[in-house]
């Protein structure tokens, strides 16, 4: 058979079903759903940052966070020594948060509908850079106006051990393996518990470099 053979039944090859991980009752792993998205958002994302750069925000207790912020859509999120909060513009540059791109936007809601999760709008992208070491501390979201709309993360770059905890801080948590390229979604009854992020181990990612980017889509208002 000719390599020209090959390649035509190579084309014709079902597409594979995502790879799907239930981690809770209403949440679940895709595994490299936002691969095929990859080189459109990647674009988007260099708009975003260069409109509202990353930069590190300190918490209301005083402590800079290790993680580096930016945020696109109508409502970012924010905080300093007053508090958490959802804002219209970046304080850093007064100006209005960047447009959530089309690419964004479409991509959350077809991982969200993948989920279970009919119709999710997110208004509000939040975008996460870790460097190695930068970790987030175990936590709620609980600066959104309703618990309705489920959240949906997209992780590339490098890796993450994800803590997906319970509904008090003490509780056990599950160590979650997060790879570039995976979603997940969380809801439901899941929506309020605790999570976190472990320290980012050294490496190279070859498409990212030395650092792990997450998109947190959520419906703030
Ligand atoms: C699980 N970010 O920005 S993904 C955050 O990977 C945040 O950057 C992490 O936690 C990151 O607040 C985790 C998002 C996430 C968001 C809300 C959740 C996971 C969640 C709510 C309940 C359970
Ligand atoms: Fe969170």
């Amino acid at each position: 058979m000719s390599p020209i053979t090959l390649d035509l039944f190579a084309d014709t090859e079902p597409e594979q079903p995502p790879k799907r991980l239930q981690i809770g009752e209403q949440s679940c792993v895709l595994r490299g759903f936002a691969l095929p998205w990859l080189d459109p958002l990647l674009i988007a994302l260099e708009a975003i940052l260069a409109a509202a750069p990353f930069r590190q925000m300190v918490t209301p207790g005083g402590f800079t966070m290790s993680v580096a912020l930016s945020s696109c859509g109508t409502w970012g999120w924010t905080t300093d020594r007053s508090g958490y909060q959802y804002t219209r513009d970046d304080p850093q540059t007064g100006n209005p948060w960047p447009e959530m791109p089309e690419v964004f936007f479409e991509l959350a809601q077809a991982a969200a509908r993948e989920a279970g999760f009919a119709a999710f709008v997110p208004d509000s992208c939040l975008i996460n850079r870790y460097v190695p070491g930068a970790k987030m501390s175990l936590h709620q979201d609980k600066d959104e106006n309703s618990y309705a709309a489920p959240i949906v993360s997209v992780s590339l770059g490098l890796p993450a051990t994800f803590l997906f905890g319970g509904f008090e801080r003490g509780d056990k948590s599950q160590r979650v393996p997060l790879f570039h390229g995976d979603i997940v979604v969380w809801g439901g009854v899941d929506r309020l518990r605790y999570h976190g992020v472990l320290p980012i181990k050294d490496g190279h990612h070859p498409r990212l470099g030395e650092q792990r980017i997450n998109f947190t889509f959520r419906t703030a208002r």
